[in-house]
């Protein structure tokens, strides 16, 4: 069984992404009889594109979970919907910003994730890790890979199981970035952040392992 993993380098100003480390840190996670392969992909449209794509053809793993940062959420959001669509807010890390641009012309308007996502959410949460659902993944880069892995998942039958997962700043984060008062941003300690990434993953598992 293989699983790939993938977390993102920082953009839009911030000097680190908390994905960036939970993939690092799972580079040398063993599990039983699953292979993990893990890759930090650059915020940039068409890269992120080519590299993902190349894994996926490579490794062809039977799971794969993508991570990103999105700033101000308050939990580990797991999200529903993927769209057929780049609309940047900011250029990405080479200056690039799509505005209505579709992700693929063959490709459905959008995708659903493919992961428990209530299941998922429920369990977090009994873990005592604050966990939404979420219904839009935005239209930058996650967004992108997100589809990118549904649509692959369409059309060529692997990853059999993918989806995307929000994390909110790390504390540190929230700390380096708002120094005054009057606003409330949201963060997680990038412990729980791991933990709940572990938890899907073996939640994960064994859906995959379930009987049809
Ligand atoms: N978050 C961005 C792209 C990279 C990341 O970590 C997003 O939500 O699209």
């Amino acid at each position: 069984m293989k699983i790939l993993i993938t977390g993102f380098e920082p953009f839009g100003g911030d000097k680190i992404n908390p994905t960036e480390k939970i993939v690092n840190a799972l580079k040398n996670e063993k599990i039983e009889n699953v292979e993990i392969f893990t890759k930090v992909l650059p915020v940039v449209f068409k890269k992120a594109d080519e590299i993902l794509v190349d894994m996926l053809n490579e490794i062809k793993p039977e799971i794969s979970l993508h991570l990103g940062l999105a700033a101000g959420r308050s939990g580990i959001s797991l999200e529903r919907v993927a769209l057929n669509l780049m609309d940047a807010r900011i250029p990405d890390n080479e200056g690039y910003q799509p505005q209505d641009v579709q992700i693929r012309k063959d490709g459905a308007n959008a995708y659903f994730s493919k992961l428990s996502i209530k299941k998922i959410v429920n369990d977090l949460r009994k873990e005592g890790i604050p966990s939404v659902i979420s219904n839009t993944a935005g239209l930058y880069v996650c967004n992108e890979v997100m589809y990118i892995s549904l649509y692959h998942s369409e059309k060529f039958g692997f990853p059999r199981k993918t989806g995307f997962i929000h994390v909110p700043y790390l504390p540190e984060q929230v700390v380096e970035k708002f120094s005054y008062t009057g606003q409330n941003v949201p963060s997680i300690s990038f412990d729980l952040q791991l933990k709940a990434v572990k938890l899907i993953i073996k939640e994960t598992l064994q859906e995959f392992e379930k009987p049809c």
